[in-house]
């Protein structure tokens, strides 16, 4: 329990949790790991996916496209997904034994409906940012442990991103689930390697 360290909860949300419209496999398994690490730091964040409805991520927004399709948007290759998170509705609050009592920040991203974000750092188009850098910069958070859904995809970019601001960065995997779409998890994994990103 460090002053310089912080603890990236990253979208624990109904619908990423069985039965929830974009469910990872054993996704609930997380909360309860989660809730005893959050006990164990001084710096709590959360992450929330927040989408409008409509969103471009959304293969429903695109005339004849399915979930799991990828198409090219402006900023390039986008994995549509089904409706999921969006704004105000019960599958985008967070679980509901997630204890989110000391949590310090909550930051929402995927809110502009053309640009996805899975990275709590740097939205898709990768120029968007979420302003979470200079928030924990701020705060001379230094070192983050990262955890949540999905490793394969918000947890990982959420990694990276974080390495590439200039963070030290660990992901603890077992209050991390993934999704595992093509192969997407290992490949997630050996990004994260390759980059820095220390395994816990
Ligand atoms: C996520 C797909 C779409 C995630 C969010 O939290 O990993 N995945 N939106
Ligand atoms: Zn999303």
């Amino acid at each position: 329990m460090k002053s310089d360290e912080c603890l990236v909860v990253v979208d624990v949300q109904n619908d990423f949790i069985p039965g929830g419209a974009l469910a990872v496999p054993a996704g609930d398994e997380v909360v309860p790991r989660i809730n005893r690490l959050a006990a164990g730091f001084d710096n709590v964040v959360l992450t929330q996916d927040w989408h409008p409805r409509g969103h471009a991520s959304f293969a429903s927004s695109h005339a004849g496209k399915k979930p799991f399709e990828t198409i090219e948007l402006s900023y390039g290759a986008q994995v549509l997904w089904p409706d999921h998170c969006v704004q105000g509705t019960p599958g985008a609050a967070f679980h509901s034994e997630l204890d989110i009592t000391r949590a310090q920040l909550v930051l929402r991203k995927g809110h502009h409906r053309a640009i996805d974000s899975y990275s709590a750092f740097l939205e898709a188009d990768r120029r968007t940012t979420t302003g979470l850098a200079g928030y924990l910069k701020e705060r001379s958070l230094s070192k983050l442990f990262v955890c949540g859904l999905a490793t394969d995809f918000c947890v990982a970019w959420t990694a990276l991103d974080a390495r590439a601001a200039g963070f030290e960065v660990t992901v603890i995997e077992d209050a991390c689930r993934g999704i595992d779409l093509d192969g997407s998890l290992a490949r997630a994994w050996s990004d994260m390697a390759a980059a820095g990103v220390k395994r816990s």
